[in-house]
């Protein structure tokens, strides 16, 4: 029997059986619950408190994360049941929060999550955008984009009365606070995630698509996530928003300071800031701003405690995110802090004679990073060989200054739900095999390795990702018009669309095997090759990219030759849902960025995890995942990172070398402005993505084409032998712990926060 009484809970708040109600009732009930079961947790406490300050929070849903965390879910799942209810029909009623970008996003939200389960005093702060990141739609085979309401009367967010004035030059904006309770795993405990908002929020403000009047600053602050900064009001709107959120958030933590007891001068002992890329950088002048104005501190003193209490995450090394915001600006939005950062400026000056340690340019544009490095205690990187290129490379002049900053926190998921929630048969089947220790400690999951060769495990393993198979195949149909053959092969690239994280060479092979098929060249066993992702609607190649594979699937799955063979989908809106659903039933996982691009990546962990095997190059936290499951447990490719910084150091790429001289690769890259795909697509769009590839190719596309095909190809061979694959499965499974976010998060706290230890 169940040990939880929702049933009398939603009986006694309905006068009806939980048999008789309607879906969306048991979920608003369930959520009632649970926000219940929630209020009455005590904060985590310590000493020193963390305050983790991101533009983005991409949480996904709550409410089986919150029945995980709170040790009920299968209860409630079974009770449910019990009624002629499924758990997984309530779960689709709730919208998905889209407050995240990206990997960015979706790392804090781990975070948050661990630092809850860790007992850890620490706290998200963000913006709650009501549009949040746009929705995808396609139509013409094109991306559109579309404001994303995801806000309910019923929701996770609770409202508080906190409210602070944020001063702008021109004038001066009261926030709200919501807060949404972040509960650990099986813990008494609970923080929160902060979310600062305006009141005069104007929907009507809207007008085609996302676009939307960008000047009624106080109006439109908190619609959407990343608004367009093509152009100057776009720019100002995002320096509005980034001080917005940072002034909250170090009001916060000085109004909590002293409540705590603190007299300010001692403040690094109560709050730690951790800076999530560059988007909050003006929390440091905007602290030293509160405790020189309102505290009457000498600029000095506010400089140094302020020093002692913040650290900076690197998240990317492509210069365009790198942000560099000018003076002017900033002048024109919040002058009181260029005065700020232009005494730092001095002070580095005063320091250094380097041209490329300073704050301020000489075109007057202020790096965001640099003031970052200059005024913290910690610099990481996020896995082991993105935190050597930002030494050796990107940051090496700051190095050179500053050794002991540097540190490396190579990324983490939370197994909750990634393996709990989103595999739950694999879930269960792991501890059938080694018990539940592993979800105290991940790497527990070692024990697995004594099964690499047994047998029956192999058939197991099978019928799980069958199994998972099936479930995708059900939820493509019902929401994403998507026909899915579950005996396929399941190959997924699932991202953000860039031209580094290379798209458009999983296009390029799925070309290829379009056209071997058409030769008369029958793989083995059919291949569905999945993408899902969303492009910056100012970022033309990506959209280009995007039509490619929406033109590639209109004809391959309509080709009554081709489509018993090879099949390629592109999932519209592609989220958090949307990866829970695809990840358990992937077989290969794309991870084929050009080396030393893509800083860590994320998803490559969660393939892994769900006994997906990797295709990619020696790249992110790639690097890590093949040296922890050894050469043959993983399918590497490619240039590795030494080679194509090289490359970039001396110009020496020239795309159209590898296309004029290699038959296979022209072949390829000339059926993007075939006959065929035109008459399907805009010839605009391919054509630009055709003299892209053969002119420019700065992502090197095809200096690694051949070497991906093959690799391709040798793992598509390999599958043919299950038990030599499952035992591969199993290798990744079993050194997956490493990758459990609670280890990410006890490294953060034990090296940089020091929050436990208090
Ligand atoms: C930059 C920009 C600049 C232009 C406007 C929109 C925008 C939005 C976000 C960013 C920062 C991107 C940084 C980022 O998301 N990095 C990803 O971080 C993951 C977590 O550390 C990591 O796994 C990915 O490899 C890395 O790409």
């Amino acid at each position: 029997m169940t040990t939880t009484n929702f049933t009398n809970y939603i009986e006694a708040k309905t006068g009806q059986t939980l048999a008789a109600l309607d879906n969306k009732t048991i979920y608003v009930g369930l959520l009632d619950f649970v926000k219940e079961a929630a209020k009455d947790k005590p904060k985590n406490d310590s000493k020193r408190k963390v305050y983790y300050i991101s533009a983005e929070f991409l949480i996904g849903k709550l409410l089986s994360n919150n029945l995980i965390n709170l040790g009920i879910y299968k209860d409630i799942k079974e009770e449910l049941a019990r009624a002629g209810k499924s758990i997984s029909q309530i779960e689709d009623i709730e919208p998905e929060p889209s407050l995240g970008n990206g990997g960015l996003g979706r790392l804090a939200s781990c975070f948050i999550d661990s630092m809850s389960t860790l007992g850890i005093n620490g706290e998200g702060v963000g913006l709650n955008y009501h549009c949040g990141l746009f929705k995808q739609v396609f139509r013409d085979n094109q991306q559109e984009a579309e404001p994303n309401f995801w806000i309910e009367d019923d929701s996770w967010l609770v409202p508080t009365d906190i409210s602070y004035d944020v001063p702008f030059r021109d004038f001066t904006l009261k926030s709200r606070l919501d807060r949404i309770d972040i509960l650990g795993y099986k813990k008494e405990t609970k923080n929160y995630l902060n979310l600062f908002d305006i009141n005069g929020l104007d929907y009507g403000l809207i007008k085609d698509g996302i676009t939307f009047d960008k000047e009624e600053i106080q109006k439109n602050l908190t619609l959407f996530l990343y608004p367009d900064d093509s152009d100057k009001q776009g720019e100002l709107l995002r320096i509005y928003q980034q001080y917005f959120m940072v002034s909250n958030a170090a009001q916060l933590l000085i109004d909590e300071a002293l409540q705590r007891g603190s007299n300010l001068h001692d403040l690094a002992d109560y709050a730690y800031v951790q800076i999530n890329d560059t988007h909050p950088s003006l929390v440091i002048p905007e602290l030293i701003r509160l405790l020189t104005e309102k505290h009457g501190f000498d600029f000095a003193e506010a400089v140094a405690v302020v020093q002692k209490m913040v650290g900076y995450t690197n998240h990317t090394i492509l210069a365009e995110a790198l942000e560099k915001w000018p003076l002017d600006f900033l002048e024109e939005v919040v002058p009181n802090l260029v005065a700020i950062i232009k005494r730092l400026d001095a002070l580095v000056r005063d320091q250094y004679e380097d041209a490329r340690v300073q704050i301020i340019d000489e075109s007057g544009r202020v790096h965001m990073a640099h003031m970052d490095i200059h005024f913290s205690t910690s610099v990481n990187g996020v896995a082991a060989l993105h935190t050597d290129i930002l030494k050796n490379s990107e940051l090496k002049p700051f190095y050179d200054l500053y050794p002991d900053r540097f540190n490396n926190k190579t990324n983490g998921i939370t197994f909750r739900r990634w393996l709990e929630f989103a595999d739950q048969d694999l879930a269960d089947y792991i501890k059938e095999l080694i018990g539940d220790d592993y979800l105290e400690d991940a790497t527990k999951l070692e024990k697995l390795l004594a099964f690499a060769d047994d047998k029956t495990v192999h058939e197991k393993l099978a019928e799980i990702k069958f199994k998972n198979k099936l479930a995708l195949k059900r939820y493509l149909k019902a929401n994403k018009n998507i026909d899915l053959d579950e005996h396929s092969i399941i190959d997924t690239q699932i991202k953000r669309f860039h031209e580094y994280k290379r798209q458009q060479m999983n296009a390029l092979y799925v070309i290829h095997k379009y056209l071997a098929i058409k030769n008369g060249q029958l793989p083995q066993r059919k291949v569905t090759v999945i993408f899902g992702g969303k492009a910056a609607p100012a970022y033309t190649i990506a959209q280009d990219i995007i039509h490619l594979i929406l033109c590639l699937s209109e004809l391959i799955n309509n080709d009554p030759e081709v489509s018993p063979y090879l099949n390629v989908h592109l999932v519209e809106n592609y989220n958090v849902t949307v990866a829970e659903k695809l990840i358990p039933a992937t077989d290969i996982s794309e991870q084929i960025s050009l080396a030393s691009k893509e800083a860590s990546g994320t998803g490559n962990m969660k393939f892994m995890l769900n006994g997906a095997l990797t295709l990619g190059t020696m790249d992110g936290a790639n690097v890590e995942i093949a040296e922890l499951v050894g050469p043959e447990n993983i399918y590497i490719f490619g240039k590795d990172s030494d080679t194509i910084i090289d490359l970039y150091d001396k110009e020496a790429y020239v795309s159209k070398d590898y296309y004029e001289n290699d038959a296979a690769i022209k072949e390829a890259v000339d059926f993007i402005v075939s006959d065929q795909l035109t008459a399907l697509g805009n010839k605009e769009r391919l054509e630009r993505l055709y003299q892209e590839l053969i002119n420019k190719d700065w992502f090197m596309t095809l200096i690694d084409f051949t070497d991906y095909v093959a690799k391709k190809e040798e793992m598509l061979a390999d599958y043919e032998d299950q038990d030599l694959w499952n035992r591969k499965v199993i290798q990744n499974i079993a050194k997956a712990g490493f990758f459990s976010s609670d280890r990410t998060i006890e490294q953060y706290d034990a090296d940089i926060w020091h929050s436990l230890d208090q």
